[in-house]
């Protein structure tokens, strides 16, 4: 099972390019969509709601290993900035550029493109890339594109299979209700293994809830391991319980307040006390008011873009993690609305 990101900025044939790649499922501010072919089995997840809103970026990069920005002709965009520098963030190593639209440009201009992005992107997480020119109306470059995604997921399935044995972590995107059956949750295993009839944790409502039978496209399974996207039956728990972005996990952290390790990007602004930022973390969102800043040793009024930081954040909605997880800060008045990515200091 490989899962793709599908983002760019407007009108970039994000829409296009997974209505060709996979069949359409939900829809909320991401929409899915899939494929099983001989083999191979996508989940594509279109950012919808982005650019007007970035928690959709977000969860749609969350939800999956490989992200395929999408950018056109007319080239990159004050958009496709912002995604590379939420990429580059969120440490997303996998992906491709794909110039859209191909029919549209000729192949001059496509070339002229691919060395501006290979230019913009040098020193990003997107700076070994492959960049691919494709277009949904002629076809142009979309089996290559098919390629490139199949042997990136083998290289991401080899990384996953390493989190197998660690303790388990559902991220959950969907939920509802199924009669004679109750509270059905559709996630992603982040790591470790679930298993039918295992009791676990729903974070950060902290109860216990047993997984009753797990699915995996549709067939009932034993066990998930890191990587796939299940559908699990839930016991002692009721779906309006239970929202987007909640974990079921063993062992998880759960606060209002942070104090991060912070790097902020070179294209943010200062990030000065007493500001509201948006925090990210998985799947989860909550408003943080920066109370001290850290640099150096010394207590500041302002970090400075590009530098490093301690940020002790207070905000008013729980959150769960764990040690390892990165948090991601917006601030959502900005035109580039990433600010920073962090760890917990306090690791358990
Ligand atoms: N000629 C041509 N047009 C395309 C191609 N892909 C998309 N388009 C057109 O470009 C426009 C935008 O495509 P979408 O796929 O909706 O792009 P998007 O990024 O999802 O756009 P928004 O979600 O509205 O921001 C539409 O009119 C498409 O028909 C392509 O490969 N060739
Ligand atoms: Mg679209």
């Amino acid at each position: 099972m490989t899962k793709v990101a599908i983002i760019g900025g407007e009108q970039s044939g994000r829409t296009a390019l997974a209505s060709k790649l996979g069949k359409k499922g939900n829809v909320s501010d991401v929409t899915m969509y899939d494929f099983a072919k001989s083999g191979t089995v996508l989940m594509i997840v279109d950012a919808t709601g982005y650019p007007k809103h970035v928690k959709p970026l977000v969860t749609a990069l969350n939800l999956t290993d490989i992200a395929l920005l999408c950018i056109p002709p007319t080239g990159p965009d004050v958009y496709t900035g912002e995604c590379i520098v939420a990429l580059d963030m969120l440490g997303c190593r996998h992906g491709v550029v794909v110039l859209t639209k191909s029919d549209l440009a000729y192949s001059s201009a496509l070339d002229e493109l691919k060395k501006r992005i290979k230019k913009i992107t040098t020193g990003t997480v997107l700076e070994n890339w492959d960049q691919i020119a494709v277009s949904t109306t002629t076809f142009e470059g979309m089996e290559e594109l098919k390629k490139m995604i199949d042997s990136t997921g083998e290289k991401v399935d080899e990384e996953l299979a390493r989190s197998n044995e660690l303790s388990p972590r559902v991220v959950i995107d969907q939920v509802f209700n199924v009669t004679g059956i109750g509270c059905v949750v559709l996630g992603v295993v982040k790591q470790g293994t679930i298993h039918v009839k295992e009791k676990m944790t729903m974070m950060p409502v902290d109860k216990t809830v047993e997984i009753r039978s797990i699915q995996m496209h549709d067939v009932d399974v034993k066990s998930a391991v890191a990587g796939a996207r299940v559908g699990l039956a839930l016991k002692n728990i009721q779906s309006k319980d239970v929202d987007r972005g909640y974990v079921i996990s063993k062992n998880e952290i759960v606060t209002k307040d942070f104090t991060l390790n912070c790097t902020l990007s070179r294209f943010t602004k200062h990030v000065a006390v007493g500001v509201m930022l948006h925090l990210f973390v998985g799947l989860q969102s909550a408003p943080v008011r920066v109370e001290k800043i850290v640099a150096n040793g010394d207590t500041v009024d302002y970090a400075r873009f590009g530098s490093e930081c301690i940020l002790t954040l207070s905000g008013s909605k729980n959150i769960a993690h764990i040690g390892l997880d990165r948090f991601i800060l917006a601030n959502l008045d900005e035109t580039q609305r990433f600010v920073a990515y962090g760890f917990c200091s306090q690791i358990p």
